[in-house]
């Protein structure tokens, strides 16, 4: 078995700084981060970024000035997020690829959010998957519910493999409104996933309480992770996160007891189909 791929997801499109102080809006501060959860075992950064209010944005500047700052700061694989925030317009994600990332996220299907709904709409998808095989940018196919990886496997069955030619998926778990974040609920995806393409390989994340159990569950079922605070803003019960590196450092901890040590980002390219 390979060594394990560690996602950080630093900022996300949910919470707000003034609920959660400690989240990293600014570019510095996504830089620091950056270059600290390196150091820790990350290779690829999943990133949202926000405006001078600290509020999300998808912003064409800011976006490219933000692969720049990561790629001069970090040898981390730069994976915008596509799925922004629930209200961004369709041609505002899509615009995203205008920014130039090695990876980009690409989610498969709609899906309730909370209270909101995240929408990606089949023909959405297909744009993005097909603009991203004309560019030279990797997707991570993001999975919120198990029927999402049917609709991965009609989108490369109908349009092809993604350049590269590697599938990788992200199962985003514990989603109000999506699968559960459970190991039985990663089981059935992992069972899935042998109808997709010879190799393709899968990372998990568990949104708040099912953070801990998502991650065991992944590193036992082969999988890899991602974490952050896009994702988990309680370390444990009563005691907010207090920075990106407390996850990630946990998170490789996780990965050496099951002796599944962190992939570098060239190891991760590699295994991506991400040119060096
Ligand atoms: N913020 C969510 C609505 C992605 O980054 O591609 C969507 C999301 C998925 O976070
Ligand atoms: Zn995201």
């Amino acid at each position: 078995m390979t060594g394990t791929l560690i996602t950080v997801a630093p900022t996300g499109a949910e919470s707000s700084k003034a609920a959660v102080p400690a989240l990293p809006v600014t570019l510095d501060e996504l830089v620091v981060t950056a270059k600290e959860c390196e150091a820790l075992g990350a290779a690829i950064i999943h990133v949202h970024i926000r405006d001078d209010d600290a509020k999300p944005t998808l912003d064409q500047g800011r976006l490219r000035a933000t692969v720049a700052g990561l790629r001069e700061s970090t040898g981390l694989i730069v994976q915008l997020s596509s799925g922004g925030s629930v209200t961004d317009p369709e041609a505002d994600r899509l615009a995203v690829l205008d920014a130039g990332p090695e990876m980009a996220s690409c989610t498969m299907g709609t899906v309730n959010f909370g209270d909101d709904v995240f929408l990606n709409r089949w023909e959405f998808v297909v744009e993005l998957h097909t603009r991203m095989q004309e560019r030279g940018i990797v997707p991570e196919y993001e999975i919120f519910d198990l029927g999402q990886l049917t609709t991965l496997q009609r989108l490369l069955s109908s349009y092809g493999l993604p350049f590269g030619g590697h599938v990788h998926v992200d199962l985003v778990m514990g989603v109000p409104g999506g699968m559960p974040g459970t190991a039985e609920a990663l089981v059935a995806c992992r069972q899935a996933l042998r109808d997709l393409p010879e190799g393709t390989t899968f990372s998990a994340t568990g949104i708040g309480r099912s953070t801990i159990p998502v991650m065991l569950a992944s590193l036992s079922a082969g999988g890899h992770l991602r974490v952050g605070m896009e994702d988990t803003v309680t370390y444990a019960k009563g005691q907010p996160v207090e920075s990106n590196m407390q996850l990630v450092a946990r998170a490789v901890g996780f990965a050496q007891l099951a002796q599944r040590p962190p992939l570098s980002p060239a190891e991760a390219r590699a295994l991506l189909g991400i040119p060096a």
